[in-house]
């Protein structure tokens, strides 16, 4: 421990402690713009200016260490109008349409400047060039908004380990985007919007596609339906006021017919019957000789990674479609023929934590009802943006339930929605199926938790199956790196791209980077899933009374002809 003032009063903290961080302690505010704990740590925007007793200049608190005796200060003068000049040049190069912009009241930029008592720009001049880049099926750039903080390079770098987005050229014609200025369309991006999630400002966004459902909801011809994926119901309610990981399951379906959806179904129903087709096909492969270790294919990020990054393993890919894919061609198929409705007049919406899923749906390998099986995939910030159009605030709703039989759920679907989920759920059905025995303690704690790659070996009467789950791009390719060079061995792995799972998806709530300091949100929303999981009366999606009538009377039997048509696919290099 090392012992320094600020502002005059004591601080104490670890020797390798930042003065950012022991002001934060000592309840001291120091501002904050390009910083991301953990990761952007870089000292560029320097809105976190101090007075150091010695120093020549202002120093950076982000990066600059504390050290025994320092005299620190945070608000002089010469601070304030450091900050201040700062932000006015910010500014004079900022397209300030903040009333119409997509982060209105939740930018880090428009705060600041409230905060910092920003009146008046004193510094107009000249604009430097924009590129709007909207190609993507699932993210947009729009780099008049952008302040060159570097918090979405640093992500995609890092945490994702992909890379396409960086700084070109220099000083004032600086612009973050991929290489040769190309759209993020044209470059490997793996549409995961962790890049979003990062960003202070509105210079990244996802593709709005609520004009879409709009159009769709008002028109007499259309029958409109809706799923809801597991992760939703753990942060909707923070778009409104609530808590971090808020659970809203109940009300979704309150919220989303009053919107006007004509039925309100849930994903978690085809999450538990993808653990019935993937648990199988992982004992086919287990006990047949099939191609090992199996990896989970739900992820649409982690599947365009995986083409682009590490082709070798497409083999390895569970042949399951996602959960969002499996709905969708059952409702056009299966459930419009239960009912008696044309299937070219349902209008198939999904509102997904995922911006991937945007690109997922129209993959040329998810028409499988003769149709696009999913029109639409909306995130939970463009669901948020529509509640609110309509005057609706879910949390305040009462409760109601999902229609049936696509409405009905397992406790192991609704943690697919947080890392490792996918796999305990997996673990649950497959172990009673080889056992034939009840298994008592269903809780895998060992795949559960924010740990970037978690192991274990799970014996299942005898049969030891080596597992692993990886959340995050970059802890997916340390895990696929060992498998590769030898050094692992396991049979079934869970991969997602998102850190924290799908709770932590590119389409969530986005949180600033103080909030995000204060808080790790993903792990604060999947305590709420596992919660969610242990109210269910059914934990096991074997269990799901619904799914065992969509195979007596549709399906016939998991991995069966029919499961193939619809359920399955094969992703090719
Ligand atoms: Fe997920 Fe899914 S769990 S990917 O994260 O498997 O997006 O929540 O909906 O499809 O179920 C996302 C979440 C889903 C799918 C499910 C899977
Ligand atoms: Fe990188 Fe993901 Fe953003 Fe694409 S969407 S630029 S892969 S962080």
């Amino acid at each position: 421990m090392v012992t320094l003032t600020i502002d005059g009063i004591k601080v104490q903290a670890p020797k390798d402690a930042t003065v950012l961080e022991a002001a934060r302690k000592a309840g001291i505010r120091i501002p904050t713009l390009c910083f991301l704990k953990g990761v952007n740590e870089i000292g560029a925007c320097r809105m976190c200016v101090v007075e150091v007793k010695g120093a020549k200049s202002l120093q950076t608190a982000c990066v600059l260490p504390v050290s025994d005796g320092m005299e620190v200060i945070t608000n002089s003068a010469a601070v304030r109008e450091s900050r201040k000049v700062t932000l006015e040049l910010l500014l004079s190069d900022h397209n300030l349409e903040c009333p119409t912009c997509i982060r209105n009241l939740n930018c880090e930029l428009q705060k600041l400047s409230e905060e910092l008592g920003v009146q008046a720009i004193r510094y107009p001049g000249e604009k430097s060039k924009a590129q709007y880049d909207d190609f993507s099926p699932s993210i947009v750039r729009d780099t008049s908004k952008c302040i060159l903080c570097r918090r979405c390079v640093s992500t995609c770098h890092k945490v994702q380990g992909v890379g396409v987005i960086s700084p070109n050229y220099r000083g004032f014609n600086t612009v973050i985007a991929p290489v040769y200025d190309m759209s993020l369309s044209e470059v490997s991006c793996v549409n995961c919007g962790q890049c979003i999630m990062a960003c202070p400002v509105g210079a990244l966004k996802e593709k709005d596609d609520t004009d879409k459902v709009w159009k769709a909801l008002a028109d007499p011809e259309k029958y409109v339906i809706v799923q809801t994926a597991p992760a939703i119901r753990v942060s909707l309610g923070e778009e409104f006021g609530g808590e971090l990981g808020t659970i809203v399951t109940k009300k979704l379906p309150a919220a989303l017919r009053r919107l006007g959806f004509d039925k309100v179904f849930d994903t978690d129903f085809s999450a538990d019957l993808t653990i019935l087709e993937e648990g199988s096909e992982f004992l086919d492969r287990l006990q047949n000789g099939g191609k090992l270790p199996l990896i989970t294919s739900c992820s649409p990020g982690w599947i365009k990674f995986c083409e682009h990054y590490y082709p070798e393993f497409l083999d390895n890919l569970s042949t399951c479609k996602s959960p969002q894919q499996m709905f969708g061609a059952l409702v056009k198929t299966y459930y419009a023929e239960k009912m008696g409705i044309d299937p070219s007049k349902i209008f198939s919406v999904s509102i997904m934590p995922c911006t991937a899923k945007k690109y997922e749906c129209k993959r040329p390998e998810m028409f499988s009802s003769g149709y696009q099986d999913v029109d639409v995939a909306l995130t939970t910030r463009e669901l948020s943006r529509m509640l609110k159009e309509a005057g609706i605030n879910p949390n305040k709703l009462p409760d109601e339930e999902f229609d049936e039989p696509l409405g009905i759920s397992t406790g192991a679907g609704a943690i697919f929605g947080a890392t490792g989920g996918v796999m305990e759920a997996a673990l649950r059905t497959v172990y009673e199926i080889v056992t034939k025995k009840e298994l008592k303690n269903i809780d895998f704690t060992e795949v559960r938790g924010v740990e970037g790659v978690k192991e274990a070996t799970i014996d299942i009467e005898g049969i030891k199956v080596n597992i692993a789950v990886a959340h995050g791009l970059s802890n997916a390719r340390a895990v696929l790196d060992r498998v590769k060079n030898g050094e692992a061995n396991y049979h079934f792995i869970e991969i997602m791209a998102c850190p924290g799972g799908c709770v932590g998806g590119g389409g969530q709530p986005i949180l600033s980077a103080d909030e995000r300091w204060e808080a790790d949100y993903r792990e604060e929303r999947a305590k709420a899933i596992y919660e969610v999981d242990r109210n269910m009366p059914l934990r096991k999606s074997h269990e799901n009374p619904a799914v065992k009538a969509l195979y007596k009377e549709f399906l016939g039997e998991p991995l069966g002809e029919k499961s193939h048509e619809l359920l399955h696919t094969h992703y090719t290099k």
